[in-house]
């Protein structure tokens, strides 16, 4: 690379000093550091921790519904007086364990933790730049999720326990402290704390914006972004246009809650007295909630999306298959995003025609997504398979997208949805196409990416069983789940045998709670793979996947700036994998991004010659100009 470029790069963002780690202390280095490989770590292990909280409270309600008449008893050292005098698990901290199980694991870990950690470890280094727009909101974005942890973490040791009307907190469940235990202090700390997530996630987003916008290396045009960093960037968008409404209907809620004012109450009874409430709806907040809600969804999958197809192409050894065709649908994704949120509430009685409009176009959500589960397939057809642990969560994800996804349709009519809505179906439709989809894309990030963020290899045959175990264990605890829900087994119910009609489905729910503990125990497996091969793994080598893609030009390790010379130039698109020729070109497989055109590579296409000679003609012009300023 040439000397001048050397130089603009260097009056770029910082001086060269700053390039190498460890010039500050321990805490500017590892907590409040403004780089954002270690912002990334910093979400990662936090994405980590809660996972494994949002994780150990799915057992505790899957053992109450698996097992309703077993003594609990056992269980008194962990929840102490949450388990009655007769050794039932107490019902209000049932309904807790579910909210706070879904709050965690939508916002914290699928949001914060998958989203928050790819976005900022892959952005700068896919798209050449030495860090994040704004190093400072980067770290601040950080430290309010931090805070929000603490507080929602603090929620479920309050004596009346954490929230407990559903992660969606409904009023009027949320709205009067005195509705159940878990509308009381619980509840206004999760208003608290979701108020900073969004604060958090809302600068987390302007600055994944703005640097995919601004800092783009010369020549990474947004044709030659990868889909990983275009998936952030809409992603991004999203965020910015849905979590808004949400903080705004949090906190009307506080003030219902607290000022005595009434949005969302209206003529309420609470055992035979009429509160003194009038005017407002709670379906206003049912309206104000899924309007993020549903875009969230898609602000969990997209970037697991956008994971898998780095992950596919590059293991397949070819280029995506229908890369515009790619952006194209989650563009499309996201805007229809915003205009389906009422397919939630077609039981909230509105009007059928509205609900016809919502029905139509949520159906037309299926055609974006159902472009991207072919293109998936298609770069997989007659691929150069190579079966890492990453491409096989990858390949999983398809699957489960696909089989969710279907479900999806079905929820989309109206007509169905009547029928099925708060029942198991629908708890396994999101599960198999959110929970378990997104959480597969994550890791596929981390086992495709973790050599570049710790410098080592992870052990893929514990990669393997973990993944083989993860994978049916999905299907097993999710896939019963369609059959219990069509026989009208309702969600968010303590326990079930009350109703003869239920016992039939006992022991399918024993079935599903004992693979629901053997799938969760198993991601222990991961837990040690990650935090061993971090200290002990191999070294890693500089490009283990043989990925065109920029990061893998970075040093083993890098410091702080990314490159220690001049940023990458950018000639290629990202999958330029098995190129006709490209062995007659001294290439393997794969060219990297970085590699100019020229007008002599076999592998060339005659497109990339003719740019190849543009460029040469025009540096043949510098050179000439140099000599002679008059041409
Ligand atoms: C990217 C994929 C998708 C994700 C991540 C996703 C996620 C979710 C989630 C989390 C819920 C449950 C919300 C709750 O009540 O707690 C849900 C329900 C629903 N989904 Fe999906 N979904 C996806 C795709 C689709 C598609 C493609 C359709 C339709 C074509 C669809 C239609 C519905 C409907 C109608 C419901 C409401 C069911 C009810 O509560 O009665 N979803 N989805
Ligand atoms: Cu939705």
């Amino acid at each position: 690379m040439s000397s001048v470029v050397l130089d603009v790069e260097h009056n770029d963002v910082h001086s060269h000093d700053d390039h190498h780690e460890h010039h500050g202390n321990f805490w500017t280095n590892y907590v409040f550091s403004y780089d954002h490989k270690v912002i990334a770590k910093q979400y990662l292990i936090s994405g980590i921790l809660w996972a494994i909280i949002g994780g150990g409270l799915s057992l505790l309600f899957r053992i109450q519904l698996g097992f309703p008449e077993a003594n609990l008893e056992w269980l008194r050292p962990l929840l102490g007086d949450w388990i009655t005098e007769s050794g039932k698990m107490d019902t209000t901290f049932y309904l807790a364990a579910v909210t706070m199980h879904g709050t965690i694991m939508v916002f914290f870990v699928l949001t914060a933790g998958l989203s928050g950690t790819f976005s900022n470890f892959l952005i700068p280094l896919q798209i050449g730049a030495r860090d994040m727009a704004s190093g400072f909101m980067n770290m601040l974005s950080y430290w309010l999720f931090a805070l929000a942890s603490v507080i929602m973490l603090a929620s479920l040791f309050t004596s009346t326990g954490p929230a407990s009307g559903g992660w969606v907190i409904y009023p009027p469940l949320s709205a009067l402290p005195q509705a159940v235990s878990g509308s009381g202090i619980g509840m206004t700390l999760w208003l608290v704390s979701m108020v900073f997530f969004i604060a958090s996630s809302l600068l987390g987003s302007i600055n994944y914006i703005s640097t995919v916008i601004n800092l783009r290396t010369a020549g990474m045009s947004f044709a030659k972004m990868p889909l990983t960093i275009w998936s952030f960037f809409i992603t991004a968008v999203i965020g910015i246009l849905s979590f808004p409404v949400l903080f705004a209907a949090a906190l009307l809620l506080v003030f219902d809650r607290s000022f005595g004012t009434s949005f969302y109450l209206s003529d309420i009874y609470i055992q035979g007295e009429l509160l003194e409430h009038s005017g407002g709806s709670p379906i206003l907040f049912q309206h104000l909630f899924w309007f993020l809600g549903h875009p969230e969804v898609y602000i969990v999958l997209l970037p697991a999306l956008g994971l898998t197809s780095e992950v596919i192409s590059t293991n397949s050894r070819k280029p995506i298959f229908g890369y515009r065709a790619m952006i194209g649908s989650m563009l499309g994704i996201a805007f229809l995003s915003f205009i389906v949120w009422a397919h939630h509430m077609f039981v909230s009685g509105m009007n059928p025609f509205l609900g016809t409009i919502f029905m139509f176009l949520t159906l037309i959500i299926a055609v974006p997504s159902a472009v991207k589960a072919f293109n998936y397939i298609t770069t997989l057809f007659r691929g150069n398979i190579v079966f890492t642990p990453a491409m096989l969560f990858s390949i999983g994800l398809v699957s489960l997208f696909i089989s969710g996804g279907v479900t999806g349709i079905i929820l989309g009519n109206s007509a169905l949805d009547i029928q099925l809505h708060d029942t198991y179906f629908v708890v396994a439709h999101f599960h198999l196409v959110m929970g378990s989809a997104a959480f597969f894309g994550m890791m596929a990030g981390v086992y495709h990416w973790f050599p570049k963020m710790f410098g080592k290899m992870m052990n893929s045959g514990l990669g393997y069983v973990h993944f083989w175990l993860t994978f049916l264990g999905a299907y097993m605890v999710f896939f019963p789940m369609h059959y219990i829900g069509i026989a009208g087994f309702p969600r968010r119910y303590y326990s079930f045998t009350n109703f003869d009609a239920f016992s039939t489905f006992a022991d399918l729910n024993a079935f599903i709670s004992i693979a629901a503990i053997v799938t969760v125990t198993g991601q222990f497996i991961f837990i040690f793979n990650f935090f061993w091969s971090m200290f002990r793994g191999k070294n890693a080598p500089l490009n283990p996947w043989g990925s065109n893609t920029l990061e893998w030009t970075t040093p083993r390790k890098p410091g702080h700036g990314n490159w220690p010379g001049a940023l990458p130039i950018v000639y290629r698109w990202p999958y330029d994998y098995s190129k006709p020729d490209a062995d007659k070109d001294g290439f393997g497989d794969f060219i990297p991004q970085d590699v100019p055109l020229s007008k002599t590579m076999e592998s060339n296409t005659d497109e990339e010659r003719v740019l190849a000679q543009l460029d040469s003609d025009l540096q043949k012009l510098g050179e000439e100009r140099e000599k002679n300023p008059f041409i």
